[in-house]
């Protein structure tokens, strides 16, 4: 048995996947000609002339996702319909040969630099325009060369996204794509970016929606998420009808001791929840009106940054190349109600025990900032931490984070509060992972006990927050 925990705690993540998971909130911009036609997917075959943005500001792109706290963001460089937002000498389906005549990725990277948000690129391997697509090699070098032009002219970027999607090219043929050779190129070029969803380093939550699983775990097996696999789920036609599909129940335990009997190989591979705060991806006017309510992106929000998940919410800018009213509102007031729920952490007023230690423990180990952290001793039955308040507070939120350098290791806790001088159970989880929000009936109280009661090897709490 033990040697079964050991393997299971001994998969942790590499340095850039731990720095991508800090990262918590991230932004997708989908931009391009679709903009223009008012599709979700192109054919390739659009005239570039009517790309012309006439107030193209990625400065406010910037300042409109920092309002909700957002760190990195991601924009589509090229789409399945092969147009190129930046100066590539590769192709003339770019902007430059638009009446635009401007690099969009260039312009976002020096904005970025300004209000210090990540950039990452979406580049599609998927190409109906171009017309080596199809033909093996040939493209490969193709795509090859676009990467390794995205990769040397605009800094450092924390991620590359691939889709899965493989349809045909122009001349009806389909691509096999050398996914080790991009992969490799990456590597060289950008050894810091994470690859994500058809890619090493990240995990497609499974659905556009906005969910993820109740316990998502990041230590899965390697076989589930080979290139084929993948492929299978990916989005192979333009329909709504998949941008707003829930997880299948039978995807649902990824990573349980269960589900990873008897595994050979297992990987880190953390999840991402992907979605957009309007139906489509692309800007559509007629969808001003169906921006996700505030409430619907808080419980997004909650569930998946506080649910071992970095989200990626996209943000489609109007084809005149800045974000609208609508959806600046909607991130202003998502940044302020984050800010106003998890800024004020009472853990700093209060003293803690803990059943079970290995170290010296105090509460500044639980500090968020702080470097350090609690550890039960291994292979104790049962541990838990309480929290001694020095007065009555009114608490909404408990929010836990493991040491995932230490692994993922918690499988089942509860939460215990005092409610009039008896102990209550407030809240029962499953797993931690990075970040766990549990939103808690709210509760005035002294007294707050974390329970560990099930868990490989022993749990490790890098935090622990109370608002
Ligand atoms: C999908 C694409 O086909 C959509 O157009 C969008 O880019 C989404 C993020 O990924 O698979």
């Amino acid at each position: 048995m033990d040697q079964i925990i050991e393997k299971l705690v001994s998969v942790k993540p590499s340095e850039r996947q731990l720095s991508w998971q800090e990262m918590e909130f991230t932004a997708f911009f989908h931009y391009g000609i679709n903009s223009f036609t008012d599709r979700e997917w192109g054919n390739g075959q659009e005239s570039i002339s009517q790309f012309y943005p006439k107030d193209l500001n990625t400065d406010q792109w910037c300042e409109s996702i920092k309002a909700a706290g957002i760190k990195g963001c991601i924009i589509t460089a090229k789409h399945h319909d092969g147009f190129c937002l930046w100066n590539t000498a590769y192709t003339n389906h770019s902007v430059m040969y638009t009446p635009l005549k401007r690099d969009i990725v260039a312009e976002l990277a020096a904005s970025c630099q300004r209000y210090r948000i990540k950039l990452g690129v979406y580049l599609s391997p998927w190409d109906r325009h171009e017309a080596t697509y199809g033909q093996g090699k040939i493209y490969d070098d193709y795509f090859c060369n676009q990467l390794t032009e995205l990769m040397t002219n605009y800094g450092e970027l924390y991620t590359v996204w691939f889709d899965g999607a493989c349809g045909e090219g122009s001349n009806g043929k389909k691509q096999e794509y050398d996914w080790n050779r991009y992969y490799q190129l990456i590597r060289k070029l950008q050894p810091n970016a994470v690859i994500s969803v058809s890619g090493p380093d990240v995990r497609w939550c499974g659905n556009e929606a906005g969910d993820c699983r109740p316990s998502e775990w990041s230590v899965v097996p390697a076989a589930a998420f080979s290139q084929s696999e993948i492929a299978k789920v990916s989005q192979q036609s333009d329909d709504t009808e998949f941008r707003s599909r829930k997880i299948d129940v039978m995807d649902l335990d990824l990573g349980s001791r269960d589900a990873l009997r008897g595994i050979e190989e297992l990987i880190w591979y953390p999840a991402e929840v992907d979605t957009s705060i309007r139906p489509g991806w692309f800007y559509h006017k007629s969808e001003d009106d169906k921006v996700k309510s505030l409430e619907e992106l808080q419980r997004i929000y909650i569930n998946s940054v506080g649910g071992n998940t970095v989200l990626l919410l996209n943000i489609p800018p109007h084809k005149d190349g800045y974000i609208t009213h609508y959806d600046r509102e909607r991130l202003q007031e998502l940044g302020k109600f984050i800010r106003e729920s998890f800024s004020n952490n009472l853990i700093g007023q209060a003293s803690l025990k803990a059943s079970s230690t290995e170290q010296p423990f105090d509460v500044t180990n639980l500090n968020d900032n702080s470097e350090s952290y609690w550890k039960a001793e291994d292979y104790c039955d049962y541990c838990n931490i309480s929290v001694e308040l020095k007065d009555n507070h009114l608490i909404r939120y408990i929010v836990l984070s493991e040491q995932i350098t230490c692994s993922q290791r918690v499988e089942m806790f509860t939460i215990d509060a005092e409610i009039d001088g008896a102990m209550c159970t407030v809240y029962n989880g499953t797993t931690i992972g990075y970040k766990k929000i549990c939103p808690i009936h709210p509760v005035i109280t002294k007294r707050i006990v974390i329970n560990f009661i099930q868990f490989r090897k022993s749990p490790v709490l890098k935090s622990l927050c109370l608002c």
